[in-house]
């Protein structure tokens, strides 16, 4: 199968509500969406989640695109009509980093590849679940108001939600927790602290095991992974990395080190859907608890999240949320929680596509390439 086109379409989306965390607040998800269409008339799609400033990592949407244009592409050429998905990534090797625009590029391709053989990308994956429980992730809220981040996490529950993750930094942390444990003692809690902490604050963090939380996620730097196991030494909470794992080499490694006791796995930090899949086998294997972590998807990234979720090591409820978490209006059809989860999507590829009018409507920016 020959890829004729690659389409990038860069949307600004506004949010529901401000995304406020630890590295700082997003009111509009700027996204990429990349389309690639075959030779044989099949469009694939693939979601960049970059944002527009390097915050969470140093990948960013302007970034994304001249990787994708002027290195992922051009790499490509190297294995001609051969889109294999293990092929895929091999050829995509030979650029450092840049997990996102990895992800972006290879989704698209993996879409259309799986669609040629009317196969979904749960099917592929060997999942079996057919519906995914879903968490929430609450932002701090700008007017920093206990009182109105109570209200939020209320909507969430009264929707819901199975399980809630507060955004904490220094200044927003205990309090918040402390309101949301004391209002809902049984609802499943974790914090995300987006490694705002320093090795000097363990004590601090260790104070909140008075809240019966699962987990701390990523207090400290990516890079401290000993930080991170003299921290899980100081807390009975466990501590679950997000930033830190890149691979299945970095995964292996922090597991060993004793530096993480459950993973967030996202497919857009580590390079796609494979290497995603094979963290989960690791940890599957040692025993590690895996729950799949969200950066605001549009329907896009969120379904093929969900068929990666669907495995048996997520044991977890995800930040797999519904579309209406988000946005108003989201790309394709609208994932609606049901029963306080959402369905995984059974039809070919990544089971969804754009609603054209709304791709088109929300679309600031767009480029076609032609593969060499
Ligand atoms: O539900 O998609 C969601 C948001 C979950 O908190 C969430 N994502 O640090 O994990 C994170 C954070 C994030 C959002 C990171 C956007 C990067 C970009």
């Amino acid at each position: 199968m020959t890829i004729e086109l690659i389409r990038l379409h860069r949307l600004n989306i506004p949010l529901v509500r401000p995304f406020r965390t630890s590295f700082g607040t997003e009111v509009v998800r700027d996204v990429i969406i990349v389309e690639a269409v075959s030779s044989d008339g099949i469009h694939g799609w693939g979601e960049c989640t970059t944002m527009s400033w390097p915050g969470y990592s140093y990948e960013y949407s302007d970034t994304a695109i001249d990787v994708i244009t002027r290195h992922l592409l051009p790499a490509l050429a190297e294995i001609g009509d051969d889109n294999d998905p293990l092929a895929v990534r091999s050829a995509m090797d030979v650029v450092r980093g840049h997990p996102m625009a990895k992800t972006a590029l290879s989704t698209a391709l993996l879409d259309v590849w799986l669609r040629q053989q009317s196969m979904s990308l749960a099917t592929y994956f060997g999942a079996e679940r057919t519906h995914v429980p879903s968490g929430v992730s609450v932002g701090i809220p700008t007017s920093e108001s206990v009182s109105e981040l109570l209200d939020e996490v209320a909507g969430y529950i009264d929707a819901g939600y199975r399980r809630i993750k507060l955004k904490i930094e220094p200044g927003w942390d205990r309090e918040p927790v402390a309101a949301v444990r004391g209002r809902w003692p049984d609802i499943p809690l974790q914090t995300d602290a987006n490694q705002a902490y320093l090795r000097s604050d363990a004590d601090h963090l260790a104070s909140f095991d008075e809240f019966g939380l699962l987990l701390h996620e990523q207090p400290l730097h990516e890079e401290d992974l000993y930080g991170h196991v003299l921290l899980s030494e100081a807390c009975a909470t466990p501590i679950c990395l997000d930033e830190s794992i890149h691979s299945v080499a970095s995964a292996d490694s922090a597991i060993h080190f004793g530096a993480t006791s459950i993973i967030n796995i996202k497919p857009a930090r580590v390079g796609g859907y494979i290497t995603a899949k094979e963290i989960h086998d690791l940890c599957l294997s040692r025993g590690i608890p895996v729950w799949c972590g969200g950066m605001l998807e549009t329907g896009i990234g969120r379904a093929a999240n969900l068929a990666l979720a669907a495995l048996p090591g997520f044991t977890l409820p995800g930040d797999t949320s519904a579309s209406s978490r988000y946005y108003k209006v989201d790309v394709t059809e609208p994932f609606v929680l049901q029963d306080g989860g959402l369905p995984v999507p059974t039809g070919p590829g990544i089971g969804v596509d754009p609603i054209p009018e709304v791709l088109a409507d929300l679309t600031v920016w767009s480029q076609e390439l032609r593969p060499a």
